[in-house]
């Protein structure tokens, strides 16, 4: 293609793909499919690889991808983005409302949702999104651009080339925030706690293409300056934002009395649990900007404004039972098993009890009536005991492990009550899932149902069994046919060749985790020096504290862990890490590689960086000891030099590894 073609052609795949994003992501109303949409981008990429000149910052190709540096860098809010005060009761809102009337007789109201999310700053320059940033404390917040690029619903081109900044809450939507939780579980990681603290850790993500995969939404709520155009109130300056194309607000209807007010309140409070995002509340705004620079803010709240806030919805309901789990660590969890009641939207039926001092605490016995909300309108939790049930009894969770029988115990400050047989089969199965997992030994088709089958066939009672495994004995499950047989039997084999840290992790030595197990894996680079490392050894290696590295000498001092690891050793198994250090030169150095270097890839030069006991990262600061730069190095090398960092070579660097 032309240039000239190509570039009317990639302006016109611009304007139609940023028209589609704003129908699927802003109104929900989409006129094309998703392949058709697809298509459209594609065709603009390739333009765009051809002719690279071509490439916009607004361009709907531009949303993942971005550079990570400047992530996080401090950003001065030119406006600063205001808190609000808070009113829990009508009476305050009355309150509220003769304050303001006292001013201006004849104010206006607006009430919106406020949306638990986080706020977030947008910079555009002559409709174009420049840039974009969290709140921070109000003053000064960080920039997250290329995080916010990614989502959709945050136009990159507006519908006029105004200079305008705008504020907004970013937020996870229920639904995302329900599935994202599972999968969490699901991986065994830990899960975030509510949608507000997720959206805020996607948004703190170094890598944008994880943000992106989090699906966050945003909705703009406030104009924080604007060049050029004027707007006299909050309800006109909205339907403005509306037009730009942002998604805001969903709802901000005016009143003019304080009853209006209080009956859009209650309204909100009632659609409150069907909303598909989380509010913490509602905002009454004063409308008129001239009566809010009269009516003035304290050092802290806008005067003009109040946040009011809605109780958790909570439920009474009955506790028909008290179950009791053994994880693969062997504590045992108690849940509270309940009659179905409605809580937030959805119904709820269990709540974990965690530990006895829980239980203890709010004294909850079986047949109690208790109050439950959810916490963070997702996660149930009993909030406390209304009545006992007649003749009932303190609940004690039981001196005996539920799935052997072995005696439990609770060591000392600790509130968790636990099973150490280590033959417990609920730890047992538990413990091969572990073993095999994604993360762990990565034995692709050795799930739960899988190794269920396998243990209760009698055809495995240890991690090392897995390597015993014959075709035929997997032939012997429903189900599984020549084919399926040998891909488990290749699965098992290939594992062999993992890295000394997938079973380091793999052994599920208490409070040694995915990182952990790398740590130790780099550091002592064989299995044998990781058994003989002693508490000085251990605790002498940075990030690993007293407590992990008793853990790991607890572990390794156990006979059946010996007897395990020589077992998976006769077997074949790796017992080596592919780091092995050569010497600590490089302890506490820091490297920053950029752009091309003569003969060593970046992975080289890591890989090498580490094995002398170093570190590399992905962005200069002042933390950083050598910039090594090779051809083509960009805006890293401008910084390091703005910093006076070492700035090296291949050829000083491999004088440094001589
Ligand atoms: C929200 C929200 C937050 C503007 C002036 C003081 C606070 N979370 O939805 N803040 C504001 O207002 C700012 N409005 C909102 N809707």
């Amino acid at each position: 293609m032309q240039f000239e073609n190509a570039k009317e052609r990639a302006r016109e795949l611009r304007d139609l793909l940023n028209y589609h994003s704003h129908k699927y992501y802003v109104e929900d109303n989409p006129e094309i499919g998703d392949y058709e949409y697809d298509m459209l981008q594609r065709e603009l990429a390739a333009i765009e690889k051809e002719f690279p000149e071509l490439i916009t910052p607004d361009s709907p190709t531009q949303r993942v991808g971005g550079s990570a540096d400047g992530l996080f860098e401090p950003v001065v809010h030119t406006v600063p983005l205001e808190s609000l005060q808070d009113a829990f009761s009508i009476e305050e809102v009355r309150a509220f409302d003769i304050r303001v009337k006292d001013v201006f007789a004849d104010a206006e109201y607006v009430v919106e949702p406020k949306i638990d999310g986080l706020s977030v700053a947008l910079e555009y320059e002559n409709g174009v999104f420049v840039r974009g940033s969290t709140r921070g404390d109000g003053i000064i917040g960080e920039d997250v651009t290329a995080n916010l690029r990614t989502v959709n619903s945050i136009p990159l081109r507006l519908k006029e080339n105004v200079t305008i900044e705008v504020r907004g809450e970013v937020y996870m939507p229920k639904k995302v925030f329900a599935a994202l939780v599972e999968e969490q579980e699901l991986n065994g990681e830990k899960t975030f706690k509510n949608p507000r603290n997720a959206a805020a850790g996607s948004l703190r993500q170094k890598n944008p293409k994880i943000t992106a995969s989090r699906n966050l939404d945003i909705f703009v709520f406030n104009i924080q300056r604007i060049e050029g155009v004027n707007i006299t109130g909050h309800k006109d300056s909205i339907d403005y934002l509306k037009t730009l194309g942002f998604k805001t607000i969903p709802f901000y209807n005016k009143f003019n009395t304080v009853d209006a007010v209080l009956d859009e309140l209650s309204r909100i409070g009632e659609i409150r649990s069907s909303l598909p995002f989380d509010i913490d509340g509602a905002v009454i705004k004063t409308d008129s900007f001239a009566q809010r620079a009269e009516i003035g803010s304290t050092a802290k709240f806008p005067r003009w404004a109040l946040a009011f806030k809605y109780p958790p919805e909570e439920k009474e309901t009955t506790v028909v039972d008290i179950e009791v789990a053994v994880g693969r660590t062997g504590v045992l969890t108690p849940t509270a098993v309940f009659e179905p009641v409605l809580v937030a939207g959805s119904t709820v039926s269990r709540a974990t009890l965690h530990n006895q001092d829980f239980i203890d605490e709010k004294d909850i016995r079986l047949g109690d009536r208790v109050l439950i909300r959810k916490a963070g309108d997702i996660i149930p939790e009993v909030i406390k005991v209304v009545s006992h049930a007649v003749n009932s009894e303190k609940f004690i969770l039981p001196s005996v492990c539920p799935s052997c029988g072995a005696k439990v115990i609770r060591e000392e400050d600790e509130a968790a009550v636990r099973c150490v047989n280590p033959e417990c089969p609920a730890q047992l199965l538990r413990n091969l899932i572990h073993f095999c997992s994604r993360d762990a030994m990565d034995i692709e088709g050795m799930g739960d149902a899988v190794l269920e089958k396998l243990v209760s066939n009698g055809l495995l009672s240890k991690a090392s069994e897995i390597y015993t495994l014959k075709k035929e004995d997997f032939m012997t499950l429903e189900g599984f046919k020549d084919k399926s047989s040998q891909n488990l039997v290749d699965a098992v084999e290939k594992s062999k060749q993992n890295d000394l840290s997938k079973l380091v992790f793999a052994l599920g030595i208490r409070h040694v985790g995915q990182k952990a197990g790398k740590i130790l894996a780099d550091y002592f680079g064989t299995m044998e020096n990781i058994m003989n490392a002693d508490m000085e050894q251990l605790t002498a290696i940075e990030g690993f504290g007293s407590i992990m590295a008793q853990s790991v000498v607890d572990f390794f001092a156990l006979p059946q862990t010996k007897n395990e690891i020589e077992a998976l050793a006769a077997y074949g198994v790796n017992m080596n890490s592919q780091k092995e250090k050569i010497d600590n030169r490089f302890e506490g150095k820091t490297f920053v590689l950029t752009g091309t270097l003569p003969t060593y890839s970046r992975n080289e030069a890591s890989e090498i960086i580490e094995k002398f006991g170093g570190k590399t990262a992905s962005s200069v600061s002042k933390k950083t000891s050598y910039v090594l730069a090779g051809e083509d190095a960009g805006s890293k090398l401008v910084k390091a030099q703005a910093l006076g960092l070492a700035i090296i070579s291949e050829a000083d660097f491999n004088e440094m590894i001589k």
